[in-house]
């Protein structure tokens, strides 16, 4: 998958049981756990269990049943947490920095899934 993918990252440490995690949700291909330092009510991030660093690796090349996986445990973790549309919730926010511009401190592809309140305008 991913050229330069460094196998020695915490995420990839995470995914293979060297280090603890509070997970959320899981399925066959990736992963849900609560951010370490939390900046929002609900904070969590989802991680596919593949060696993606980042939108780059989702290419032609990326299977199919992983990237479905992935947006379906998105789902599952907004339900979960309260933060999805469905029954009146007020939504959430989602984010994945990528390289020096997005500032990514760690280089295996996550999506922060955001919420518990209003999250203000975007910023640059
Ligand atoms: P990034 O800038 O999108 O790469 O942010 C990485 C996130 O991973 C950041 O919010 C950290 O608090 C979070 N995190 C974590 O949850 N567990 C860890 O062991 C480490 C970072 I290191």
């Amino acid at each position: 998958m991913a050229y330069n993918y460094d196998d020695s990252n915490i995420f990839a440490r995470i995914l293979r049981g060297e280090i603890p995690n509070d997970t959320v949700a899981e399925n066959e291909h990736a992963l849900a756990f609560r951010d370490i330092a939390p900046k929002t009510p609900v904070h969590v991030l989802v991680i596919p269990k593949g060696r993606y660093v980042s939108f780059d690796d989702f290419s032609a090349n990326a299977p199919d049943a992983e990237i479905a996986g992935f947006m379906r445990l998105c789902a599952e973790v907004c339900a979960k947490e309260g933060v999805s549309l469905d029954d009146g919730n007020a939504g959430f926010r989602a984010i994945t920095n990528a390289g020096t511009h997005g500032v990514q401190e760690v280089p295996h592809f996550h999506l922060h899934i955001m919420g518990g309140r209003p999250m203000g305008p975007m910023i640059a």
